[in-house]
Formats: C-alpha cells, structure tokens, sequence
C-alpha cells in the first residue's frame, strides 16, 4: 500500500514530515574495503586492475587489453540495429543542441578607477565517466554524461565500465562512439575510480569524475575527491507528479511507475486536489503494475514509497512541491507555466501533460543526471558548466593602483602581514617618485 495523505488531516504535517524524512538507502560502510582497493591500485597500478577485474568481474585481462581496441569496438557496435543507432543518434544530437546552449560567455569589464576585470571559462584537461555494468548499463546515461564534457571542450574524455564474464552493452559503445569518447577501458568499481583518479602505466589519470554506480563506486569517488573533481553522488530517483482533475489516470499511473521500475528504493509522488483522480491514478498502477517485466521492482518502490497527497488545491501541492524538493518534477496541469512559476526547488521540470518524464530521460535534451534526495535546494542537474573552470581576471593601471592600493595596504596591516603591504606600497611609491 502506498502512503495515503491528505493536507485536511489534522495530522498531516508531522506525517508529511515523517513522509519526507523516510530513508531510502540502506547506508551500507564500505569505506575500508574501497580505501584497500584504492590502496592497492596506487601501489601496483595495472597490476591491481588486473587482478581485482579477474576477482569482481570473473574477466582475465592483460595490460593491452584493459582498453577495447578500435576493431573491438566496432564489432560490438555493427550488433546493434539500425533502428536502435537512429534513435541513439536522435538523442545524441538532441543532448548536444541543448547543452551547447549552456556554454557561458568570458566578461571583462574596466571600471571607474581603471581596472580592468573579468572571467573567462576553460574547461578541465580530461575528464572520466563510469559506466555501471549489468541492468543499470544506461546508453542514455552514457550521452547525458559524455556530451557535456565534449561540448564544454574537455580535450581527453574517457570511459570505464565493467564487462562482467566479458560482456558488454553495444549500446554503451555506439553512445560512446557518438559522444565523442576517446577511450573506453573494460573495468569496473572502485577500481576504476581510482584508476581514474591516480592513474595507472595504461590509464592516464583525468580531472573530474563522472557518473553513477553503487555503493562501492560512490565511496570510492567520495574518497578520491580533492585530487579530482566529481560530479554529486546521486541517491534513489524521485518523481513528483502534480495533477489537477481533467488528467488521463492511466498516463500518470505510468508516469508513476516508470520511476518505480528504476529501484525499489525509488519514490514516486503524486499531489492532487482532486481525490476522485487520486483513487483512479492508484486502480490503474494496481492494474498496471502485474502486466510489467520489472513488476517486482515496480512494485516494491510504489508499496514502500509510493505517496498519494490530496491537496485543497494547486497552490498547497506547490507549496509541498518545494518541501520535497524533487529530482523530477511533472506539472500535469491546465497551466503548467504557472505553476512552474510557484515552484523554486527541483532537478528538472516537465510541463504539461504532453511531457512525460520518460520523454526528458531520453530525448527532450535536458540532462537526465539530476539533484536526488532533495538536494534539488542547493544543486543542479550536470551541464557543460560542471567541466568548465572560471579564472578570474585583473589588470590594473598606475592610476588605479595608486587609487585603490592603500586601502589594501591598510587591511594588510590590519592582518599583520606586512609583506602583503610592501608588495602594493613599493609600486605606489615608485609612481610617486619616491626613491625610497
Ligand atoms: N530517470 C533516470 C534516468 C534514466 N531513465 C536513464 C532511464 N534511463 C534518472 O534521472
Ligand atoms: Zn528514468
């Protein structure tokens, strides 16, 4: 049974509260075993990479063959079917359009005193993605990760993804031939994190880090963050889906379950102001839900997770909207546009009832890598922005430094650094002509 509130309970804060607190993760420690493995790649490097891919991934390697060659890579490719590489390439084009639209200008600027500021953006050298193995292999994933890097200008891009008993999605490989991937290494973990980061004799390390994985992959990219950059580590996915009255119940109960079928600690929410509709979205994910290959998952996210609010109307459901701060946000309403508008905390929005999530997880553009477990307050999905650096710039004249130099000088003493103080006094009293 999902969770059934309503905001005219007398209880419903503390049991929206509680709703909210739910955890979904069983915070399982596997900091010591992933410090060994991180370890033990640092010390023996390809070696470690070996041995640890013949234990987790049942696959014996040899240095050589820790990437895939080019030949390698295109056979798996020519598996794939030329209805699945054209909807591959649809997406891929569709993700690039987008995030090249994200690229920020450099600003510079000379104000009143004669200094000269500004920015300017270059993007980080090499940039690593991890591709999770099994089910969870998304080709999708691969371009929503892949793409922004290419299009932010990183000049050395690649992948690492485990191929258990040695296979491996051709999808992932065509998404990574689209996007632009320059190598594609077949290993796995925290491993691979760490090959990544530190780097080995084969692997060059890179600058930033990318993309999910499990447990072990996120403790691992925790653990090497500060010696590269990384992007956030994503929790269980969430929809929430705001629904006035004229909605068609089996389009939100499929909605619904498309995020339940993720994992069975993903969360699907649907606020209404109309309880008649509430009562038929939930009959239809009943009727639905058997009928799905990944019922059992389905299944076990909407029993444990799935919420049900009945709102006294639209504005209350936005209201709790910001409160959940969701990764996924569906306006299934008459006016997406403003109730958009009342809304200030999610990972993406989808408006009206012609924009399914799926649709975004795929096609629209938008990233699909997205702020999970509210963290949509203080974040934002990936973009070109996360593999771009901003310098900042300053040039001043004589005339401005003679300007505003003495009041660094007066801080600097403030701050008994006396060498901070010289370094600017020295050139104003050069331009005063004083010869001391
Ligand atoms: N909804 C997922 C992304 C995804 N869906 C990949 C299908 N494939 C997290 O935003
Ligand atoms: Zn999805």
């Amino acid at each position: 049974m999902p969770i059934h509130l309503s905001t005219s309970q007398p209880d419903f804060d503390a049991r929206f509260t509680e709703m909210l607190s739910m955890k979904r993760e069983d915070a399982s420690d596997v900091n010591d075993a992933v410090a060994a493995i991180i370890s033990q790649v640092r010390a023996q490097g390809d070696e470690a990479l070996i041995e640890l891919t013949a234990r987790f991934d049942r696959m014996e390697l040899t240095a050589d063959r820790l990437a895939f060659s080019k030949e390698e890579m295109a056979a798996e490719i020519a598996r794939v079917s030329p209805e699945d590489r054209a909807a591959l390439t649809m997406a891929a084009n569709r993700i690039r359009a987008y995030h090249v639209r994200q690229m920020p200008e450099d600003v510079s600027w000379t104000d009143p005193e004669g200094a000269t500021l500004g920015w300017r953006w270059t993007p980080v050298s090499a940039a690593g993605l991890y591709v999770p193995g099994g089910q969870a292999s998304y080709p999708s994933s691969v371009l929503m990760n892949a793409i922004p890097a290419r299009v932010a200008g990183v000049e050395r891009l690649i992948i690492c993804v485990p191929t258990p008993g040695g296979v491996v999605n051709p999808l992932v490989l065509l998404a990574a031939e689209l996007a632009g991937v320059d190598e594609v290494y077949r290993i796995g973990g925290a491993q691979a994190i760490a090959a990544m980061a530190y780097g080995t004799a084969t692997i060059r390390p890179v600058d930033k880090i990318t993309g999910p994985g499990n447990a072990y992959v996120a403790a691992a990219k925790r653990h090497v963050f500060g010696r590269v950059g990384i992007d956030m580590i994503a929790g269980p996915s969430e929809v929430l889906v705001i629904a006035d009255g004229a909605q068609n119940p089996e389009w939100l109960a499929l909605d619904l379950l498309a995020q339940a079928e993720h994992d069975a600690d993903a969360q699907s929410i649907l606020i209404t102001p109309d309880a008649a509709l509430a009562r038929a979205v939930e009959a239809e994910v009943e009727r639905l839900l058997p009928i799905l290959p990944r019922a059992e998952v389905a299944g076990a996210s909407w029993r444990d997770y799935g919420t049900i609010i009945v709102t006294r109307d639209l504005d209350e459901a936005a209201a709790l909207s910001d409160r959940i701060a969701p990764e996924h946000l569906e306006l299934c309403v008459d006016d997406p546009e403003a109730l958009a508008a009342k809304t200030h905390h999610a990972g993406a929005i989808f408006l009206g009832a012609w924009t399914p999530e799926a649709v975004g997880d795929y096609v629209s553009g938008p990233n699909h890598v997205l702020p999970t477990a509210r963290s949509a307050r203080f974040s934002s999905g990936l973009s070109a922005l996360d593999f771009l650096k901003r310098t900042t710039l300053a040039r001043l004249t004589p005339a401005a430094l003679r300007d505003i130099g003495p009041a660094a000088v007066r801080l600097a003493a403030s701050e008994g650094l006396s060498a901070h103080g010289l370094s600017v006094s020295a050139r104003i009293d050069a331009l005063n002509g004083d010869p001391s």
